[in-house]
């Protein structure tokens, strides 16, 4: 996806790139920090890139994309003066070209009413608070949304999804704390459908100690959903948080095992200097990444763009 997809006007265009660019300052200032550091007056040469590589690896690109990026901006350019502007350039191309097909929109079929999305997720990651945003952005566009609180196990999370319903004009379905949560998600799609909801976003619980536990019960949330709708859930949206690093790519491993995700949410990037995770997991799962996280407020989540992301860690200035 590129820039004018994500937002219309030209003006809000470069209101959310500096948001963007803000976001992902701690990234971008580590990484060109270091950067400038590096290259200062000294010529281009195999200590230099191999240098590169490390604060790449210490961003948490991993090490082959590490590898790559450093390897491409070595290419022909040693024993060359190169500012520190020109090596910003090639990061950000060459992260552009890594990411660009993990960039890929989350579409609602309209034809699929509800279109139902399930979020997973270990707790904390930022579910319910993605939901709320996903639940603002649908509405703006015009569709009906319905949010059901899928996590029925703190009495917390399901106040925390009932106050983004409200401030998103969004019905939700609830049960009491402890309440079965497929049960819950059975009922809230009949009610979608009896009420002509276009999208259903249903949230889960993520508690990581009792595992088999919480597989179990996402896998019986699908099976109950597909006795009203087959081809339920639309997509399954796994939300991970940038800041636990590598930690990540383990999530993925075994949400990808039990939950069929179709796409993924990274949201925190605003709290991490190692955002570079996200490449990692975009060349090592090649999943979509439909939408990023910068930030609590309900404005503070977009549509993922190469591009402009690449660019953004690469600290360029537009
Ligand atoms: N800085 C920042 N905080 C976030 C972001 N997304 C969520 N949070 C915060 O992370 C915490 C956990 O979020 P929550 O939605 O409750 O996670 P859940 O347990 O997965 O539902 C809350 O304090 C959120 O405000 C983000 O993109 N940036
Ligand atoms: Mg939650």
């Amino acid at each position: 996806m590129n820039d004018s997809t994500t937002q219309t006007s030209g003006d809000s265009r470069q209101s959310w790139w500096r948001r963007l660019r803000g976001g992902l300052s701690r990234t971008s200032s580590a990484i060109t920090a270091a950067i400038t550091d590096l290259i200062s007056k000294r010529k281009l040469d195999a200590g230099v890139v191999e240098e590169l590589e490390e604060l790449l690896i210490r961003a948490d690109f991993g090490v082959d994309v590490a590898g790559r990026i450093a390897g491409a901006v070595g290419e022909g350019r040693y024993d060359k003066i190169i500012s520190s502007e020109e090596v910003k350039a090639i990061l950000a191309a060459e992260i552009e070209k890594i990411l660009v097909p993990a960039a890929r929109p989350l579409v609602i079929d309209g034809a699929s009413r509800p279109f139902v999305i399930l979020v997973a997720g270990v707790n904390g990651s930022g579910k319910t608070t993605t939901i709320g945003k996903l639940a603002s952005r649908f509405s703006r566009e015009g569709r009906q949304v319905m949010l059901a609180a899928g996590d029925t196990f703190r009495a917390a999370a399901i106040e925390q999804l009932k106050i983004w319903g409200e401030r998103t004009g969004s019905p939700v379905i609830a049960g009491a704390q402890g309440a079965d949560a497929a049960g819950l998600v059975f009922r809230a799609l009949e009610a979608a459908r009896a009420q002509a909801i276009d999208v259903l976003i249903v949230d889960t619980a993520g508690r990581l100690q009792t595992k088999a536990g919480l597989m179990g019960e996402l896998q019986k949330i699908v099976r109950v959903m597909k006795k009203l709708d087959p081809a339920a859930p639309h997509a399954v949206l796994l939300v991970l948080d940038a800041t636990i690093g590598q930690n990540a790519l383990s999530q993925v491993r075994e949400f990808l095992k039990v939950a069929g995700v179709t796409g993924l949410v990274m949201t925190k990037l605003d709290g991490t200097a190692r955002g570079g995770i996200l490449v990692a997991i975009a060349t090592e799962y090649r999943l979509p990444v439909h939408f990023i996280g910068i930030g609590e407020g309900v404005d503070d989540l977009a549509p993922f763009g190469a591009r402009e992301f690449a660019q953004a860690l690469a600290g360029i200035e537009r």
